[in-house]
């Protein structure tokens, strides 16, 4: 299991990478980023939050959790609607708010082996795909709230982790 950068983390800051080698190292972290996520759980995870800073997100948005996707230097072609979803993160665990983005979008992608792919996206998919390319970014969801929001996340935050290091 990886472990998982948690906001304010400066490292989640970081703009990713293109990645441009394909070897079993490559493989290797997508498969360690799947049974990260999958363990969570959660249906989204970033390069970003695992301290990589390599375009590289996987997903699943599937109830049977048999729909693993990989985008690597994906690049958003077509946003089309507004939709509005509550989110949440690995990176700021326990912490859910209304984000909009647009409803449905359309990616080009390298899939794990570096072969084009095309996707289109719309409902969960959209968000968890967009969500997931702003922390290539170095964004959070937290971003979008206001700045009041954001530092009462940030001490809701610590107040928990100063929870957890006593128990
Ligand atoms: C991003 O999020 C996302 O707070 C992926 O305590 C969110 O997997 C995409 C999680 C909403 C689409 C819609 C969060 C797990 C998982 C927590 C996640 C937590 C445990 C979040
Ligand atoms: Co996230």
């Amino acid at each position: 299991m990886l472990s998982i950068l948690e906001f304010p983390d400066p490292r989640l800051r970081t703009k990713a990478q293109p990645v441009s080698v394909f070897d079993p190292a490559l493989q290797s972290l997508i498969d360690a980023m799947f049974a990260t996520m999958y363990a969570a759980p959660g249906i989204g995870l970033a390069a970003t939050q695992v301290n990589v800073h390599k375009q590289l997100l996987v997903a699943d948005v599937s109830e049977e959790k048999n729909q693993p996707l990989v985008l690597i230097n994906p690049k958003i072609t077509l946003q089309e609607g507004h939709q509005v979803y509550q989110e949440g993160c690995l990176s700021v665990p326990g912490i859910y708010a209304d984000v909009e983005r647009a409803d449905r979008i359309e990616v080009e992608a390298l899939d794990r082996h570096g072969q084009p792919l095309r996707m289109g996206a719309d409902g969960l998919l959209a968000v968890c795909v967009q969500h997931e390319m702003d922390h290539l970014l170095g964004k959070l969801f937290v971003d979008y709230l206001s700045p009041l929001k954001r530092d009462l996340v940030r001490r809701k935050l610590e107040k928990q982790r100063r929870a957890a290091s006593v128990a």
